[in-house]
């Protein structure tokens, strides 16, 4: 069986989790695969020595090879069981699969920061409403796995006060507080980030309220990345999980259908209703929108298309001036080719806050909704962006898919830039070996 290594309430691992549940239901996942808790014991003693990080999700397949980040587990198991594929195939339907991958970036690295917010900012004291009871459980849950539930949550009180420095989180901001500040999050840019989860919920209201995945009637990569900020934070945490539901019912759907668990009534995987006929008896009938299928012809839906032109207004302008930023670094006496970058996505690298906080080398002026912050340059989007420009250049092989992903392109300020990506990651390729980045050359 595959392992997969995961917590509950962590972001990416519940990206990878449904992905694999799908592939599971589906029959096309070979062995199946066992959800193991990553306990602390096990994230010291085997996550951390197999990959170099602790970070979960985490997968060892049947024959022990060892994977580690969301979009690598996905990329192994879609090669080795290509049945239920979720990634559509870029020759064949270049707009949807450019669309699958930008919607991952988007809701990995961009959508993470307000998702990341909402649980820290309604944990912190005096926050009303305020859900710290439930994020010591689901933290604990994890922490003392099998201790009492008392014991549990004291272990996780305990260190959101000694590592996350919580009572203190405004005047001394450390852990996960200091990683908001440095992904740009601060009094004056929070609105703006708050915004931007709004405007994107609000697009795929109105989206699911046509369609039971982002392309049509199956589930592919992009309901997978997107289900990353909805599933533990947004739809999980208690009080981004109440407005949730009150306000956006229908993503709150998408979210139990995507993740396979607690969706009786959501048309998830392979599901049916039923009717009856003239003699009383029952008739199924598959329950998913758009026959159960991704649009025909390589389509994207209308409702699609505002949440793609919030990649391209939002976060397009900072990924390509974190390129620049980190290309002039790796240009620059400061480092040497070949050597090691930093690699997490939620705070500075251990052993780089000093190019990655305050004025840093790594950090760069952005802007959200018209508020201009600063935050670090992240150089694992890099890795994702060349992900990307590798889909995109199957996607444009053709003449054909060339046009296609032209015209798309051209609907969104900016869009033909992304034909340029080559361009752009020149001088900030990077090269990752099991968890830890480097830059290539030397
Ligand atoms: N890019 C990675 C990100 C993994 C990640 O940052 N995981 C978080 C939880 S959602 C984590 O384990 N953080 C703790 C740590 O880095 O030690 C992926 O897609 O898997």
């Amino acid at each position: 069986m595959y392992r997969l290594f995961s917590w509950e309430h962590s972001l990416f691992s519940g990206k990878a989790r449904a992905y694999l549940r799908f592939k599971e239901r589906s029959g096309a996942l070979g062995p199946g695969y066992e959800d193991i808790l990553a306990t602390p014991e096990l994230a010291r003693g085997l996550l951390l020595k197999r990959s170099g990080s602790a970070a979960v999700p985490q997968l060892e397949a049947p024959d022990g090879t060892w994977i580690q980040d969301s979009s690598e587990i996905i990329d192994y198991c879609e090669a080795e069981h290509p049945e239920a594929r979720v990634i559509p195939v870029p020759e064949e339907a270049p707009r949807q699969c450019l669309a699958s991958f930008l919607i991952e970036l988007l809701a990995d690295e961009w959508m993470v920061v307000p998702a990341f917010w909402e649980r820290w900012y309604f944990s912190e004291d005096g926050r009303e409403p305020n859900h710290r009871g439930f994020n010591e459980q689901q933290w604990g849950a994890m922490l003392a796995a099998g201790a009492s539930g008392d014991v549990r949550r004291a272990m996780a009180s305990q260190l959101f006060e000694s590592a996350f420095g919580i009572s203190e989180s405004r005047t001394n901001p450390r852990a996960v507080y200091a990683g908001l500040v440095q992904l740009g999050v601060d009094e004056n840019t929070e609105p703006a980030w708050q915004a931007s989860q709004h405007r994107i919920l609000q697009h795929l209201e109105a989206h699911f309220a046509k369609h039971d995945y982002l392309l049509g009637g199956a589930p592919s990569l992009a309901d997978f990345g997107l289900l990353a900020p909805l599933y533990a934070h947004l739809y999980r945490d208690a009080v981004p999980g109440f407005a949730l539901r009150t306000h956006f019912p229908l993503v709150c759907e998408w979210v139990e259908r995507t993740n396979g668990e607690g969706c009786l009534n959501s048309r998830s995987y392979g599901q049916k209703l039923y009717s009856l006929d003239e003699r009383g008896e029952l008739v199924g009938r598959l329950a998913a929108s758009d026959a159960g299928r991704w649009l025909p012809n390589d389509g994207l839906a209308d409702t699609l298309r505002p949440v793609l032109a919030v990649f391209f207004e939002e976060m397009w302008p900072v990924l390509s001036d974190a390129a620049r930023v980190l290309s002039d670094y790796i240009a620059s006496d400061a480092h040497a080719p070949g050597d090691e970058l930093p690699g997490k996505t939620f705070f500075a690298t251990p052993g780089f806050e000093a190019l990655q906080t305050g004025q840093g080398p790594l950090t760069h002026d952005f802007e959200i909704g018209g508020i201009r912050g600063r935050r670090m340059v992240i150089p694992y989007q890099m890795w994702m962006l060349e992900r990307v420009g590798r889909a995109l250049s199957r996607c444009t092989a053709s003449e054909a898919g060339r046009s296609a992903v032209e015209s798309l392109l051209a609907g969104f300020p900016r869009g033909s830039e992304l034909q340029k990506l080559d361009g752009l990651l020149a001088g900030c390729r990077t090269r990752k070996k099991r968890a830890l980045l480097f830059s290539v050359g030397g």
